[in-house]
């Protein structure tokens, strides 16, 4: 296969911490701007203290020509619209690989997407924006994608990503991945934190109360062996992204609209269709709601 052209919607921490990878292995990646936006010819990225500067190949929704391999790392809010922005764009051929935080129905993406091919994502790899073109590597994670085989531009990507895995059956992971979210996100937005302060006093009881809950519920999904691991796994994400500012803290810090929603009421839902308590995530939620004015 000839090396595919990646095309990137969304353009925070996480799409540029992958745009730096493409483009350092000699991949070539457009960036599919928003209108509004800010297009300097390059973005920096900072990984333990050097900082890369890496040229950006900006190109218009409208004006692109087909797309043969799109990478959705958005808002999950927006990941519907800005897919169907380039939907004119896509056809049966084309692959979409969606690396969102928070669940999405695939039937919603699958709809605004043209017949394109649809692969799930996700990363635990840590960053964020100390401006609109510089991000921050605070911290180093694990990128599974997944759906059947893996397709030949898997290649590719792993050079481009080496920490990348292929999972045959990506949904218990994607469930794992809403899992820590739901335990890391909301209660350094509300604390005001960074990951790493998850494990330390006064906050350590109250997050492992939230591990716990959470557990109950990958395993009542029927995901035993995640739901058995889960506790070593999400303490492992907090450590190994323990100076980084969540998602969640850096959108309520910039003002910007949360991705709560699409994190806290899915599980919520689980819990209560199957009759399982779980105080210390509905608190959290409350809390949540109360404190941001939702
Ligand atoms: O996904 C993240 C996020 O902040 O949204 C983690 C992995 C928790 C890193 O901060």
């Amino acid at each position: 296969m000839n090396q595919p052209t990646w095309h990137i919607l969304g353009f925070g921490a996480i799409g540029q911490i992958l745009h730096s990878g493409f483009v350092e292995q000699g991949q070539r990646c457009k960036v599919i701007a928003k209108p509004s936006r800010d297009r300097s010819d390059t973005h920096l990225v900072t990984d333990v203290g050097q900082t890369r500067e890496i040229p950006i190949e900006w190109v218009k929704a409208a004006h692109t020509g087909p797309i043969t391999h799109l990478l959705v790392c958005t808002k999950s809010y927006d990941a519907i619209e800005a897919i169907q922005s380039v939907s004119g764009c896509l056809n049966a051929d084309s692959q979409i690989i969606i690396l969102i935080n928070g669940m999405l129905d695939t039937q919603d993406v699958k709809a605004a997407s043209k017949g394109a091919q649809l692969y799930w994502g996700l990363t635990t790899e840590g960053g964020y924006r100390t401006s609109p073109l510089h991000t921050i590597h605070a911290g180093t994670g694990l990128t599974k994608l997944g759906g059947d085989t893996p397709p030949l531009w898997f290649d590719y990507w792993v050079r481009a990503h080496p920490r990348s895995e292929w999972v045959e059956d990506i949904e218990p992971h994607r469930w794992q991945k809403l899992c820590i979210n739901a335990a890391v996100n909301p209660l350094t937005a509300i604390n005001g934190c960074v990951n790493g302060e998850l494990m330390n006093d006064p906050l350590a009881h109250k997050t492992q109360q939230l591990i716990a809950e959470l557990g109950i519920l990958l395993s009542t999904k029927g995901y035993a062996e995640i739901a058995d691991r889960f506790p070593a796994v999400c303490n492992e994400v907090i450590y190994r992204t323990a100076k980084n500012q969540s998602s969640m803290l850096q959108d309520i810090q910039n003002g910007k609209r949360t991705e709560i929603d699409l994190i806290l009421p899915p599980l919520l839902h689980l819990a209560e269709s199957n009759h399982i308590p779980v105080p210390t995530l509905r608190e959290l939620y409350e809390t949540f709601l109360l404190r941001f004015n939702r």
